[in-house]
């Protein structure tokens, strides 16, 4: 709780309205038109969606006389999201991750590697993005001073090659995950979007235990979920790291990716080390987003 608390630091911004709005009501059964616009423009304005907010304005209106509004939002907000069916978190063996330019990709593939590090897992990381040569270095030398396997190869421009061989390496070395880092590109780009599905083609020829996740930037807000629906026609997505959350006051979307998608967010990214990653909870995390 603490960890969140410290490092959610904008999202108190969030917060603040939040309070400010919230505490002003005094009863949710009975709910003025007035006080259901306040907490639509609220709720809308933390990143919500539409629907997201919809659905807890309806949920709200059926809070018991009494309850705290903590008590009431967090309840309403938590039934919204677990009334879906939310596909399972687990992590494969192979994870590719996915998504667009500058979203954290690279970043989180040193982090989700060095995650199973510290949880004594061992890992073979794959730098697939044959567009940035600099990307490559960044990881090679990451994974050289932690001693994880790492495979690259800057003699072909083709990266579903790189995944082929990084993961035929991680299998034949025992590891326990493989992660394949991609080059961004926007869905929009046909060629490369290919390219990413050829990646996901070879390597689902070598096992099905593949995890796709995808990578937002937590300030885009609502244009992440566009990214993830854009994506999901071409991968089977079925994991979201949500990256820059130590520097956004959109701490809704993070929900609204979830009620949109199915898919679960698995990881949280707070900072551009290693280390500033959290798995998620929907408990903590909606606790820091009310309290
Ligand atoms: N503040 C912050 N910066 C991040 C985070 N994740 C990545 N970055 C920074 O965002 C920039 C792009 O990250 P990178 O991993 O290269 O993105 P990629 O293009 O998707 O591979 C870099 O400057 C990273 O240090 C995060 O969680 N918080
Ligand atoms: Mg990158």
């Amino acid at each position: 709780m603490k960890i969140f608390k410290n490092t959610f630091s904008k999202i108190f911004n969030t917060q603040t309205k939040i309070k400010e709005t919230f505490s002003n009501i005094l009863s949710f059964s009975t709910l003025s038109n007035e006080d259901k616009s306040n907490i639509e423009e609220c709720l809308l304005e933390s990143d919500l969606s539409w629907d997201l907010t919809q659905e807890t304005l309806k949920n709200l209106e059926k809070v018991k006389k009494n309850e705290t509004w903590e008590n009431a939002l967090y309840n309403s907000l938590k039934k919204s999201i677990e009334s879906l069916e939310i596909r399972s978190h687990d992590l494969k063996k192979v994870i590719i991750i996915v998504g667009v330019n500058g979203s954290g990709k690279t970043t989180s593939a040193a982090k989700i590697a060095n995650f199973f590090k510290v949880n004594k897992k061992s890992v073979t990381l794959v730098a697939a993005d044959t567009y940035r040569a600099a990307a490559v270095e960044q990881l090679k030398i990451w994974s050289q001073r932690t001693y994880i396997n790492f495979i690259s190869n800057p003699n072909t421009k083709d990266p579903a090659s790189i995944a082929y061989d990084g993961v035929k390496s991680g299998i034949a070395n025992n590891d326990d995950y493989v992660i394949i880092d991609t080059a961004g590109r926007l869905h929009t780009s046909k060629n490369l979007m290919n390219e990413l599905e050829k990646i996901f083609r070879v390597v689902k020829s070598i096992t099905d235990e593949i995890s796709v996740f995808i990578s937002i930037d937590g300030n885009t807000g609502q244009n992440g979920i566009k990214q993830a629906v854009e994506f999901g026609k071409v991968l089977p997505l079925s994991n979201v790291i949500l990256n820059k959350m130590d520097g956004t006051a959109k701490g809704g979307s993070a929900l609204s990716i979830m009620y949109k998608m199915l898919i679960p967010i698995s990881f949280i990214g707070v900072g551009e080390s290693f280390e500033d990653l959290i798995e998620f909870d929907l408990d903590y995390y909606l606790k820091s987003l009310i309290k």
